[in-house]
């Protein structure tokens, strides 16, 4: 069978919508139309190689849609289902899974660097050729062939916009600030206000933060953060975001600082702009070979914590129905975080997009063609 995927045939190259082949669903698989799928950075590290999974590749890991047909074994999933596509498949076995970090999972990290099933292959293929999709994912493309464990059913009446940010931005956001060690009333510092950033003040709200304070060079996105609860914002081309930082907390730092950018000299910020005893979250993602410089003193003495969260911590069975909760109560916001939709001939503009600082989340309609 054939289906219009977005193809990135080599690092460095420009994305393309190209014809590609992808088999039936085999066991333990299903398969999805796909209806919206978001752009976030970590496809675009894939494209600029700052991400080295195996390509040639179908990007996209967040993502809704409609299960299409079941492969033999499955369980939960019905053809006819409206499904949340995510992208850490976790077998529920390995030493990870059985610890409670499905997120670590063995099986799902193997997957994801190799970018085939584990016998090696591949439900896709390209000129002849393997393709692998993002993180076993691969949802920016008409259909998607995945692991059951990577689809989660939601509501038939969400929107597909909105339902599609649950895959990766939301889960990673919110799921980082809930499970950090905020406490109600705290002070919280966000650096960077993509999807991911956004979804970390919109978390931290809801664990109950006092102040948050969300830094980003772009206006529109500090806008949207205090729309989203943050109490302050600082435009770190402006001034200086440690002494912004320190100025608003007594000279003490912030109790807990995410940096969701993904570079280390912000990671550094994050950690130098919390108070003794506090936390810095790593939740941006940089190159695999970056190092982080931070002031060795400050462990012992100041006891201070550098930590990180993938995909926020989140177990997506268990916390997308939660989110999806929050959002039906009216307190998890997701429409706007949609900045703009693409039709399936313009998702390489997302990118360009997204490069550009342009927009918080990209999505594409795969079923609004022509
Ligand atoms: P994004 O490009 O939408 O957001 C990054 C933001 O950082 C933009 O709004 C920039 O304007 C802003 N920025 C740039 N420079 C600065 C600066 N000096 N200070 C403050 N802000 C700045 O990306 P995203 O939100 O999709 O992803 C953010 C990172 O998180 C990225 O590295 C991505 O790969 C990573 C990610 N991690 C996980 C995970 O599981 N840990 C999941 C998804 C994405
Ligand atoms: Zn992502």
């Amino acid at each position: 069978m054939e289906m219009r995927a977005l193809v990135l045939e080599d690092y460095g190259a420009r994305p393309r919508l190209e014809t590609v082949a992808y088999n039936p669903p085999g066991p333990g698989e299903v398969l999805v139309r796909i209806m919206a799928s978001g752009v976030c950075h970590s496809d675009l590290h894939v494209v600029t190689g700052t991400l080295p999974l195996p390509v040639p590749a179908v990007l996209g890991h967040e993502a809704s849609g409609i299960v299409a047909a079941v492969g033999a074994q499955t369980q939960r999933i019905r053809p006819g289902d409206h499904v949340v596509v995510t992208w850490i498949p976790s077998c529920g076995r390995c030493f990870w899974c059985l610890r409670g970090q499905p997120e670590l999972c063995e099986a799902a990290n193997a997957g994801a660097v190799s970018g085939t099933r584990p016998d090696g292959s591949s439900p896709l293929a390209w000129r002849g050729q393997p393709l692998h999709p993002f993180s076993w994912a691969g949802t920016l493309a008409e259909y998607a062939v995945v692991p059951e464990t990577l689809v989660i059913p939601i509501p038939p009446q969400m929107p597909w916009e909105e339902a599609a940010l649950l895959g990766c931005a939301v889960q990673t956001g919110v799921g980082a600030a809930w499970r950090s060690p905020l406490e109600l009333g705290d002070t919280v510092l966000v650096v960077g206000l993509g999807g991911v950033g956004q979804n970390i003040v919109q978390g931290a709200r809801l664990k109950g933060a006092g102040r948050i304070i969300a830094v980003d060079p772009v206006a529109e996105k500090r806008d949207l953060a205090r729309l989203l609860g943050a109490t302050h914002t600082i435009d770190p081309a402006a001034e200086d975001t440690l002494t912004a930082v320190l100025d608003l907390t007594e000279d003490r730092g912030v109790d807990v600082a995410f940096e969701a950018v993904g570079r280390p000299e912000l990671l550094a910020l994050a950690f130098n702009a919390t108070r003794r005893g506090g936390t810095a979250v790593a939740v941006g993602v940089p190159a695999p070979n970056d190092d982080v410089a931070v002031n060795a003193f400050a462990f012992p003495s100041q006891e201070k914590t550098l930590t990180g969260a993938w995909l926020g911590g989140s177990y997506p069975p268990r916390d997308i129905p939660r989110l999806v909760a929050l959002w039906e109560a009216g307190r998890l916001l997701l429409r706007p975080l949609v900045s703009r939709v693409y039709r399936p001939e313009e998702a390489a503009n997302a990118f360009d997009d997204l490069q550009a600082g342009r927009i918080v989340r990209g999505v594409v309609r795969f079923d609004q063609s022509g």
